[in-house]
C-alpha cells in the first residue's frame, strides 16, 4: 500500500489523472490524500468532485477555503463570485450526494502510524496537535449537523478575531479556528493572523512570519502536509513540513508526494489548468480510464 498526497486541485482533473497514472495508483490498495481546495477556478470542478466521490473509499481529504465557499453558496449564504467555476456542481443531478460527502470531510487529518498531519493552510504555532484536533473537531461537528451548518457558514466569513483565545465561544470561536486551518499564511509567534498578505516569504509584515517557521511551534515533532500557499511554489525549508500547492490552476504544476518515501512528482499545467504538453504527461484521451 502506498500513500500519495496531492496539492490543491482547484478543479484540475486531468493533471491529477496524469499523476495517478504515473504512479500506477491502485484504488484497491493505495490511498490518495488531498490538502483541500478540490474545486473552483479550474476547468473541471464538477468532474473532479465526481471522480473523488467515486473513489471516496481510497481518499482522505481535508477542507480548504474554496470547499467551504462552495458549501456556503449551496446553502444560499454566499453568491457565486466572478471567476468561480462552481455552477456545474450546483446544477448537477448528483449535487446533493457530492455536497453531503464534502461536508463530512475534516479540517485536520492525523495519521498516527506515520505521525503525519494533513491540513489545508496550517496549524498555528501555539496549538499542540492534541488541541488542534480538538478545535478542528468543533468545526467538523458544526458542518455535519443539519441544524448547525447554516449558522456556521453564515458566520464563518471575516478576519476577526485575529488571534485565538480559549475563552472564545460560538461562531467567533469557530471563525478563528476555520481561518487558521483554511486561510493562514503569516502569523505572529503567539498566533495573531495576517490574512492580507498572499505572496512569498519576503512579504510578511513586521512581526509576522510563516506559521511553520517558529522554533517554539508546538507541532514541530509532527510531520505536516499542507497546500493553500501557491506563492511558496512547493518550497518549505522547515524540516518535516511539506508544501504541496504549486499553483496548477495558474499555469504552475500539480505536485504529488509519496508520503512514505518523500519522492515528489509534478505535472506541469497550462494557464487553463490542463496538463502542458510534456513527454511524461500524455493527453487524457490516450490514458485508460481510472476507476475504483
Ligand atoms: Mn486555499
Amino acid at each position: 500500500m502506498a500513500v500519495y498526497a496531492v496539492g490543491d486541485l482547484q478543479g484540475c482533473l486531468q493533471p491529477l489523472k496524469c499523476l495517478l497514472e504515473q504512479v500506477a495508483f491502485d484504488p484497491a490498495n493505495d490511498k490518495l490524500w488531498l490538502v483541500g481546495d478540490l474545486i473552483n477556478r479550474g476547468p473541471e470542478s464538477l468532474e473532479t468532485l465526481r471522480f473523488l466521490y467515486r473513489m471516496r473509499e481510497s481518499v482522505v481529504c481535508v477542507l480548504g477555503n474554496h470547499d467551504l465557499h462552495l458549501l456556503a453558496v449551496a446553502y444560499n449564504i454566499e453568491r457565486l463570485k466572478k471567476g468561480d467555476t462552481l455552477r456545474d456542481i450546483l446544477q448537477a443531478p448528483d449535487c446533493n450526494d457530492l455536497l453531503t460527502w464534502l461536508r463530512q470531510q475534516p479540517l485536520l487529518h492525523y495519521d498516527a502510524e506515520r505521525n503525519t498531519a494533513l491540513v489545508h493552510a496550517g496549524i498555528p504555532p501555539q496549538w499542540s496537535l492534541k488541541k488542534a484536533l480538538k478545535y478542528a473537531g468543533e468545526v467538523e461537528h458544526a458542518l455535519r449537523d443539519d441544524s448547525l451548518i447554516k449558522p456556521f457558514l453564515d458566520g464563518m466569513y471575516g478576519n476577526d478575531p485575529a488571534k485565538w483565545d480559549s475563552d472564545l465561544t460560538g461562531i467567533t470561536r469557530l471563525r478563528v479556528i476555520t481561518n487558521y486551518f483554511t486561510r493562514m499564511r503569516f502569523c505572529t509567534r503567539d498566533g495573531k493572523l495576517d490574512l492580507k498578505s498572499k505572496e512569498g516569504l519576503g512579504t510578511a509584515p513586521p512581526g509576522f512570519a510563516p506559521w511553520f517557521s517558529y522554533k517554539e511551534r508546538k507541532t514541530r515533532d509532527t510531520k505536516i502536509i499542507f497546500g493553500h500557499w501557491a506563492a511558496l511554489e512547493g518550497q518549505c525549508s522547515e524540516p518535516g513540513v511539506f508544501a504541496l500547492d504549486t499553483g496548477c490552476v495558474w499555469g504552475g504544476a500539480m505536485t504529488l508526494l509519496n508520503v512514505d518515501t518523500g519522492q515528489r512528482l509534478s505535472c506541469d499545467c497550462d494557464e487553463q489548468g490542463h496538463p502542458a504538453p510534456q513527454p511524461l504527461c500524455p493527453p487524457p484521451s490516450s490514458q485508460p480510464p481510472l476507476e475504483p
